[in-house]
């Protein structure tokens, strides 16, 4: 269902943005940890694997700053090497970081467009952003988002229809006095409905359900205000609300494909299980379309054989595979034998390139081109990710930066970029940079 745009036609110049990545950079340290694959929400299970390494045929060529600094001036686009959505989380609006008000914003946008065809914005098209009241839609924030992506060629991954995370589940919704259903399923078609009329093509997937797994629920299932409101209809089944989101989602009619996505769903094996319990009821109506592996991971956990087992049971059941939030820290503080202090040096950055191949690889060698959903990662630059945020919060851990994304805090590509490609274009995976 879903396509690739074509983003010839409607890219911004790439002179501009090959003379941004020619610009040297700032870079910063870490290490690398056995741990838990987690979201905001919770984290869970341990493990380790570490990864091995070759030269590669083709690499652009790194420095190496005196101060540290690790990057890399690619002689490729990254989408361009994809056959399938290569997509990257972004603030918009006013938020830290967007790529509209933000002092670097024209240098974001033109990273953005020069490596990725997909967008999926990090928050402002949560429930509460775009449906605050009953009878209230408020599309502005994200109508410019789309419109960018639309404008530049790219498709938009809609995140998320139905979450039940903190502020951002619309306060109407709770006490909701009326058919609940039937107001879940207003909330839906009314959010599809408006992009796919405004936009036509350009959201082309959508988490329709996020987290609904909670080892420490009900049976598994988590016991959100939506499960409360809309349980199991019967012993065995999956929650209701489920069933109503996608139905509704399916209902529009709209040229979508529906994604259930959660976290912790690789190494995790009563997880994974039951986010394929999830599909498989959803199947049975033909209500989903692929599942979505947020996949906020570490240097040597989850192993490559736990990705590679998820895929497969997805692609077994003949689903579309999304890594939809990919990122790679390099400091796993979970684990209880973190360092205090972190320093990002040659040897990890080149580790962390090699990561980013492996999972891109095993991406590619386990899911058919046809059930390729897409490959997104959580963020561009190292210095916006949530993660800091989430460590402290969570563990007390009180790192400046845990370095696990694509791009250094100055926009410059790091060697991890380089993996991906690598992986892209089916060249060995190595840690050379
Ligand atoms: O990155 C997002 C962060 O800025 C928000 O504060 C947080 C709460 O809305 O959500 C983060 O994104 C989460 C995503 O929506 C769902 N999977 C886990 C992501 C990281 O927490």
């Amino acid at each position: 269902m879903l396509q690739i745009k074509n983003r010839e036609t409607a890219k911004l110049s790439p002179l501009i943005v090959s003379a941004l990545l020619a610009t040297t950079l700032t870079a910063c340290g870490g290490s690398s940890g056995g741990g838990s694959e987690q979201s905001s929400s919770s984290s869970e299970s341990s493990s380790s694997e570490s990864s091995s390494s070759e030269e590669s045929s083709s690499s652009s060529s790194s420095e190496d700053n005196t101060d540290g600094a690790f990057s890399i001036d690619p002689d490729f686009q990254l989408y361009a090497l994809a056959d399938f959505p290569v997509g990257v989380a972004v603030s918009a609006a006013g938020e830290s970081y967007s790529i509209f008000n933000h002092s670097d914003a024209t240098q974001r946008q033109n990273v953005i467009t020069e490596h990725f065809s997909e967008l999926t914005a990090g928050n402002i098209m949560k429930m509460s952003y775009l449906h605050p009241q009953e009878d209230t839609f408020t599309f502005g924030d994200a109508d410019e988002l789309v419109g960018f992506a639309d404008t530049n060629g790219m498709t938009v991954h809609g995140h998320a229809l139905v979450w039940h995370s903190g502020y951002q589940v619309p306060g109407f919704m709770e006490n909701y006095e009326g058919d609940f259903a039937a107001m879940l399923s207003d909330h839906v078609k009314g959010i599809v409905n408006h992009f796919e009329s405004e936009f036509p093509g350009t959201v082309a997937s959508w988490d329709v359900v996020n987290e609904a797994v909670d080892q420490g629920g009900e049976n598994g299932f988590r016991q959100s205000l939506f499960y409360n409101e809309l349980p199991p209809a019967s012993e065995g089944d999956i929650p209701e609300y489920i069933r109503v989101a996608f139905q509704a989602a399916r209902d529009t009619g709209a040229e979508i494909d529906l994604y259930y996505n959660d976290y912790d769903n690789t190494a995790n094996d009563v997880r994974l299980a039951k986010t394929l319990e999830i599909a498989d009821g959803l199947a049975e109506g033909d209500l989903i379309d692929g599942v979505g592996f947020q996949m906020h991971v570490y240097m040597t956990y989850p192993s490559l054989n736990d990705f590679e087992n998820a895929f497969q049971e997805v692609v077994d059941r003949g689903l579309k595979v999304k890594v939809t939030e990919l990122d790679v820290a390099v400091v796993n503080p979970y684990g209880g034998n973190a360092p205090d202090e972190l320093e990002y040096d040659a040897a990890l950055a080149g580790e962390q390139k090699q990561r980013f191949c492996d999972i891109a690889r095993v991406y590619l060698e386990t899911v058919p081109a046809e059930l390729r959903g897409g490959f997104t990662v959580w963020g561009l630059t190292d210095d916006e990710s949530w993660l800091m945020n989430q460590f402290r919060n969570a563990t007390g851990a009180d790192y400046d930066d845990v370095w696990p994304l694509l791009f250094n805090a100055d926009l410059s590509a790091k060697p991890a970029l380089q993996g991906v490609a690598d992986a892209f274009q089916g060249n060995a995976c190595n840690s050379d940079i």
